[in-house]
Parts: C-alpha cells; sequence; structure tokens
C-alpha cells in the first residue's frame, strides 16, 4: 500500500475556509468575476504563493500555479477545475478540484519528490457559466476553441461585460490564453450525481462526458387585460412557454434514452399578476451522450417550436448559446487513475460525466481525464452538496499517484527519493510501477 498521502486536514480546512468566502445571507455564490469571486481568488492565489507556486494570470481571469521543476523547457502536467459556482451552492464543485490539485503539489513537494517536468494548477474562469455563457469559457478559450476578445465581450445575464468586470475585480492578466500547452490534464471532481453513492464506490474513472446543447428562448406574444381577455383571443407567451416546458418532459419521460432536459431560468414581461405575458425568455440546457441522439432531440425542438408558434400566434426566437460535443478522455489516464485506486484498495467504476468540466475542454488540446468521488444522494448545485471526507481524501490521493506517474520520465521511477535510498529496485515502496514498467502512458 502506498505510504505516500496528502494532508488531508489541511484539504479540508482549505475548503471550508473558501466556501466560507463570498457568502450572502448564508448563501454560497461565487459567480464568475464578482466580488465573491474575488475574494475567493485572492484566497487561492495567496495558497499557492505560500506552496512556492509562480502564480500566473491570463487575459480571461484563468489562474495558473506552477511548480517550476524539473525540465523548464518540457510542458507542465497540468491539474485543474474552477471556483466559480452556481447561485446558492455547496463547497466542493470544482473548488475541491483546485484544492486537492494544491494539496498534491505540496505533498510531492514535501516529499523531496524531484518530477521530470513542471506540474502546474489552474482554476479556470467562468466554468458553470450562470453569469455569463458559455461555461467552461475559461479552458475553451484556453483550448483555442472561443477568441479572447468574443469571451472578454460576453455579456452577463446582469448587463456587464467579463472583460469589464475581470478588470474590476481585478483579474484581468497579462498572459496570452493558451501560454501554458500541458503534458497532460487531469482533473478530480465530485460526481454530482447519484451513480458511486447508491453503488458504495469510493472512486470513478471518468472515460467520457457527454455533449450539452445550450439555448435562449424568446416568446413575444401581445400583453392583454387578464380578465378581460377572452382565452380564444390571447396571444399568451407565458402559456407558449410553460407548453415547451411541458413538450421536453414528456419527450423524455417516456424514452428509454438518457438524454435530459432543463429549464432553469424563465422570466416573463411585465411579470404583473394581471398582465398576459407579452414575453417569455427562459433557457433549455439539453444534453446526451451520444451526438446523433443530441441532434435529433435539438431538430425535434426546432420543429415543435416552429408548431407551437403557429398554433398560439406567438414569434419564437431560439439563441444557441454553448454547444460541445461528447468527449472520449485519453484510455491510459483513465488506466492510470484505475491502476492508482487499486494500488491503494480502492474499487472503482468507469463513468460518464453527465456534467460539462474543463476537462473536456483540455481534451480538445492535451491526453485528459478526470477522477470522480461520490456525491452523497447524488446532490450537487444545491448546498446540501456533500462528499464524505474520507472520500475527499482517497480521491486527492489517487489524483497525487496519477500526477506523480505522468510527471515522470520513462527511465525514472515512481518516486525519486525512494530510488537514491534504495539503489535501483522496480518497485518503489509505494508499489506504483517505474514508468518502464508500469502504466502505458
Ligand atoms: O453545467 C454543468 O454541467 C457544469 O456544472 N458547469
Ligand atoms: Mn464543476
Ligand atoms: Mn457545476
Amino acid at each position: 500500500m502506498p505510504s505516500f498521502a496528502i494532508d488531508a486536514s489541511r484539504l479540508l480546512a482549505r475548503l471550508h475556509r473558501l466556501g466560507d468566502t463570498g457568502r450572502t445571507d448564508g448563501a454560497l455564490t461565487r459567480l464568475a468575476a464578482s466580488d465573491a469571486d474575488r475574494a475567493g481568488r485572492d484566497l487561492v492565489c495567496g495558497w499557492m504563493r505560500e506552496a512556492g507556486l509562480g502564480v500566473e494570470i491570463d487575459r480571461v481571469g484563468n489562474l495558473f500555479g506552477i511548480w517550476h521543476a524539473g525540465d523548464p523547457a518540457a510542458d507542465p502536467v497540468l491539474i485543474g477545475s474552477h471556483i466559480d459556482t452556481v447561485i446558492n451552492a455547496g463547497i466542493y464543485d470544482g473548488c475541491y478540484g483546485v484544492l486537492a490539485g494544491l494539496s498534491v503539489i505540496e505533498a510531492l513537494q514535501e516529499a523531496g519528490f524531484t518530477p521530470a517536468r513542471p506540474i502546474a494548477l489552474a482554476a479556470f474562469t467562468n466554468e458553470e457559466g450562470v453569469r455569463y455563457a458559455p461555461d467552461m469559457l475559461g479552458s475553451l478559450v484556453h483550448a483555442g476553441g472561443l477568441a479572447v476578445e468574443a469571451a472578454l465581450a460576453a455579456i452577463g445575464t446582469d448587463g456587464t461585460t467579463l472583460g469589464g468586470e475581470l478588470a474590476r475585480i481585478g483579474y484581468a492578466g497579462p498572459r496570452t490564453p493558451g501560454f501554458l500547452r500541458p503534458h497532460a490534464y487531469v482533473e478530480l471532481h465530485i460526481e454530482q450525481g447519484p451513480v458511486l453513492d447508491a453503488e458504495r464506490l469510493p472512486l470513478g474513472a471518468v472515460e467520457t462526458l457527454q455533449g450539452i446543447s445550450w439555448h435562449r428562448i424568446t416568446i413575444d406574444g401581445i400583453a392583454n387585460h387578464a380578465g378581460t381577455t377572452p382565452m380564444a383571443m390571447r396571444r399568451d407567451a407565458g402559456h407558449a412557454a410553460a407548453r415547451v416546458v411541458t413538450y421536453l418532459r414528456d419527450r423524455l419521460a417516456g424514452s428509454n434514452a438518457p438524454t435530459v432536459a432543463t429549464v432553469g431560468c424563465m422570466v416573463f414581461e411585465p411579470n404583473a399578476i394581471n398582465v398576459i405575458p407579452a414575453r417569455a425568455t427562459f433557457t433549455i440546457d439539453l444534453r446526451d451522450p451520444d451526438e446523433t441522439r443530441l441532434q435529433t432531440e435539438e431538430a425535434a425542438l426546432a420543429d415543435f417550436l416552429v408548431t407551437l408558434a403557429a398554433a398560439e400566434r406567438v414569434s419564437i426566437a431560439s439563441e444557441r448559446l454553448a454547444r460541445f460535443e461528447p468527449v472520449i478522455f485519453d484510455p491510459a489516464i483513465v488506466a492510470a487513475i484505475e491502476h492508482a485506486a487499486a494500488q491503494r484498495g480502492l474499487r472503482t467504476r468507469r463513468m460518464t460525466s453527465g456534467a460539462g468540466h474543463d476537462a473536456q475542454m483540455m481534451a480538445r488540446i492535451c491526453p485528459a481525464a478526470m477522477i470522480f468521488v461520490p456525491s452523497i444522494d447524488g446532490i450537487s448545485h444545491n448546498p446540501r452538496e456533500h462528499t464524505a471526507a474520507s472520500d475527499l481524501e482517497a480521491g486527492a490521493n489517487v489524483l497525487l499517484d496519477v500526477i506523480a506517474t505522468l510527471a515522470l520520465e520513462p527511465d525514472d521511477f515512481w518516486w525519486n527519493h525512494q530510488k537514491s535510498e534504495s539503489g535501483d529496485q522496480t518497485k518503489s515502496e509505494s508499489g506504483m510501477p517505474s514508468q518502464s514498467e508500469g502504466i502505458p502512458l
């Protein structure tokens, strides 16, 4: 069993400290580039500097803490996630992956591990996409999927621009996004779903991530008097919107497919108790692990909207906010995750991620994969989000093993310190094989 581990009490203390940062009336809402985000960023950058990492900030506010070890010319192994949250969030989504990554780097430093290449930690901007669309914005820009200027010009739900807000909070950095080309990327995250908890498994080796399709729908009818307008004469944007919500539920409830649809935001105008809504604006989040089926659902929805507009005598406009195809992660890193867990006596299962993550963007530019730990009752995007401390610790230790392995060169041992003490053994005490005999990375 590996004798090498992260400092779990430090990780948990930081998780709760960060989780207490940016709360308003007790609720944790750290939207991208908000004052609460600034407070969280300040805290994380401080911890990165205390660990001796070089802190770099790029033009879209992505934070990087770099351990400049090993060959300075070599691409770094990158650990990452995000610290922005949804509204009234839990403390683990994103923040756990960033803080566990920091605890991994500190553990490697404190154990005298000398990586063959730099190891870096990223906290990407606006992963949630609640204030600015698209989601995973910072990692998407880093991966070259969205131009910097377009990202900075993104208009928020509050009418601000991302660029203006990053400058206001002091996190419009100088580095050009994409300045750091990862050798490999690993993200540790809570599952945010029910599978691991239901199966009593401590870890998931995430091999795929489902496709995501976000749209904003605007329905325009005619405002009229709630009391005097006969039902047959109404051009009710609110009723038409409600029919979209029930269409999605009815269509998918009867399906065997894993497709999911969510209408998370809805606004009526003029939003008055005695006025038939003139306008309804709402969002649709559609997801499916299969690209063809996702396209089929998008087309079916578009057809339904055309039929609905005629039937309700309203006009309906649809604006695409985000569209990401399903992703297949790097099989060698997925195998390394399973191997590292097995070395620690931890059972795992292969999984598809239902949630979007920065890893899906990093997979565009380097080998990438994810490690999941259980979410109790599958609850997330909710202050009740929770993961057992033992699972948080196990996930971070497996991340440690995988990062150490990825930071090796082929002729190196898993733990150089081990090699210097006990000569040329082929296995370190940890049981992790040396690169030459071990994981096919
Ligand atoms: O929406 C998502 O799946 C992620 O939480 N950003
Ligand atoms: Mn997340
Ligand atoms: Mn999230």
